[in-house]
């Protein structure tokens, strides 16, 4: 089958079920309010969504942690729902990726229950179990650390086993050297692309190869370990392998969620010839903000530091003839208005979420939109520890009520960072649970759903919403932004972020204030000929940027000015 490469023309909308839209009145997001939702998604232009897990669960990680591949989660519908949405969707140009989460299953999968009660049993092979260390096996097999702020090993009861679990003590990680767990992998894939789903967004795949030595490692403040289990040893083998049995026979596109994983090791991952992505999503940019790639960890924004990974991301990318996803939200981020130097300023809020829109969206890559980003969602209004629903955040919490000596420091970043921020349901409208439901939902609606809703922002011709309308616009017309080298103008400005995006079909040139104050810019009169394809102000200054203006200009070309 050949391999159009749509994806590269793809706008990407993140659907998070559970906060979407509720059709059936229990508080909780379904596919059927999915698909009532369908013109919304067609309105905004988008072209392509993202679902996050629909499969059935026991929702210890709002369904990264699955019990069942081929079903789905009761309250959120049933396989002939999805069917119907991927018709629907299809119907309306829309192609659908889902998430694959083959790390780990949930501890309720039955493979799971079966490895942990029998240890004869072949299930036992499809996770890790390993015997534990000293006298009656009290000590963990090894220092591992995982994600959750916790150990990765839990003990199987009356037993000296723990099983291997990088995330939740529900989400055991699945053994990926055992054959049989990838031909497993690859009937779910085939299950899916069979049913018309056009790809997969594949979580925490950079984990999936793990160093077979399982020996402790070096502490480390957080994920000791991760050495033995990022970018394993077989990562690229098995990759490859998913590709030639499966992905080659359809026009599908894989992206891969590359956690901690720099440009170089992305890099191989989507190099064309190798076969294993279609492309990458890294974190790179959205750890500017903290300290080792720990987001408990706070560090002031910098805009240079910004800028500079971008540019390292864009050549890369574009030497290899890989290709990269752009985003600034998800479900795991805290929302991004009021977020690299965005203002929740209502004198500023739309003009600076216009700004970092205009910004990371006419990059090289795919474009992503997290739900609710289009309209200027802000993060969760959470102010006690029972506001936490994540998790994440609970284990936190935990980790903190046990030591006091990390109190302090944690507990403001914790409601800063908690990945609830991003959880709550969609701001449809108004009405008291925000058009998202009738009746109260699973997790709290946030009170600005009075100014920040998409009615409002529909009707408004200068809203958030028709701001983002006008980019996909821009990407659909303009060859240049798919594929045009990124060229960083002005590495140097603490305060501008300004790239041109360059190819045989001519050259857009991106400008953006990403301050609060006017300033005076060189570029302006640089560039004074060129013409105004979008801004978030009506005319231009050829001296001055206003307060977060931002422009995308484009070089007419010689025949079109006679
Ligand atoms: O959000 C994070 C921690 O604060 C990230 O490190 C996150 O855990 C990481 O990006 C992996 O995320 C993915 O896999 C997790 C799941 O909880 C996330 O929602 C998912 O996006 C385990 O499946
Ligand atoms: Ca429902």
């Amino acid at each position: 089958m050949e391999h159009t490469n749509w994806y590269k023309d793809a706008v990407i909308y993140q659907i998070y079920p559970r906060s979407f839209k509720d059709s059936n009145d229990d508080g909780i997001g379904d596919i059927q309010g999915i698909i009532s939702k369908v013109d919304y998604l067609k309105k905004l232009g988008v072209n392509c969504i993202w679902l996050s897990p629909v499969y059935d669960s026991p929702q210890e990680d709002n369904g990264y942690d699955i019990s069942d591949y081929y079903s789905i989660y009761k309250p959120f519908g049933n396989i002939d729902d999805l069917k119907k949405l991927i018709g629907v969707l299809h119907e309306n140009d829309i192609r659908i990726i889902m998430d694959l989460v083959v790390n780990h299953t949930s501890f309720k999968h039955e493979w799971f229950k079966k490895a942990y009660e029998d240890k004869n049993s072949k299930y036992r092979n499809y996770y890790y179990f390993k015997k534990g260390k000293g006298k009656n096996y009290n000590k963990k097999p090894n220092n591992w650390t995982g994600f959750f702020s916790e150990s990765t090993w839990t003990r199987v009861d009356n037993s000296p086993y723990y099983y291997l679990h990088l995330f939740a003590k529900g989400q055991p990680d699945l053994n990926w050297e055992n054959k049989e767990v990838r031909e497993e992998v690859k009937k779910i894939l085939r299950y899916y692309l069979d049913m018309g789903i056009d790809g997969f967004r594949c979580d925490v795949i950079t984990l999936i190869s793990k160093k077979q030595d399982f020996k402790s490692r070096f502490p480390k403040v957080a994920l000791t370990g991760k050495d033995a289990f990022v970018n394993g040893p077989r990562l690229h083998e098995f990759l490859h392998e998913l590709y030639t049995d499966v992905y080659k026979d359809y026009d599908c596109m894989t992206v891969g969620e590359t956690v901690l994983s720099n440009v170089k090791e992305a890099k191989e991952l989507v190099i064309p010839d190798r076969e294993e992505l279609s492309m990458v999503f890294n974190f790179d940019h959205t750890n500017v903000d903290n300290y080792f790639g720990i987001k408990w960890i706070e560090r002031k924004f910098k805009l240079k530091r910004f800028k500079k990974v971008y540019a390292r991301w864009q050549k890369a990318m574009y030497e290899c003839k890989g290709w990269n996803s752009l985003f600034i939200e998800n479900h795991d981020q805290r929302r991004s208005t009021g977020r690299f130097n965005t203002s929740l300023d209502p004198k500023y809020k739309d003009l600076s979420s216009k700004m970092l829109a205009t910004t990371y969206f006419l990059m090289q890559g795919t474009p992503f939109i997290y739900q609710g980003q289009e309209l200027g969602m802000t993060n969760a209004d959470l102010k006690t520890y029972d506001d936490f629903e994540d998790v994440e955040s609970k284990n936190m919490v935990t980790l903190m009520q046990n030591n006091i000596f990390v109190r302090p420091i944690l507990k403001k970043s914790l409601f800063r960072q908690s990945r609830d921020n991003a959880r709550t349901p969609m701001q449809w409208d108004k009405s008291q649970y925000a058009g998202f439901s009738s009746v109260k939902p699973w997790m709290k609606v946030n009170e600005n759903k009075n100014y920040i809703n998409a009615e409002d922002e529909i009707k408004d011709p200068v809203s958030l919403f028709n701001y983002y309308k006008k980019l996909i616009d821009i990407r659909k017309k303009e060859a240049i932004i798919k594929d045009g080298k990124y060229i960083d103008l002005n590495s140097k400005s603490t305060k501008v972020f300004a790239y041109k995006r360059i190819s045989n079909n001519g050259e857009i040139i991106i400008i953006s204030n990403f301050t609060n104050k006017v300033v005076k810019e060189k570029l302006l009169s640089k560039y004074k000929d060129y013409c105004v394809l979008l801004s978030n102000y009506e005319n231009k200054d050829n001296i001055n940027l206003r307060p977060y203006e931002t422009m995308v200009l484009k070089k007419e070309k010689q025949n079109e000015h006679n």
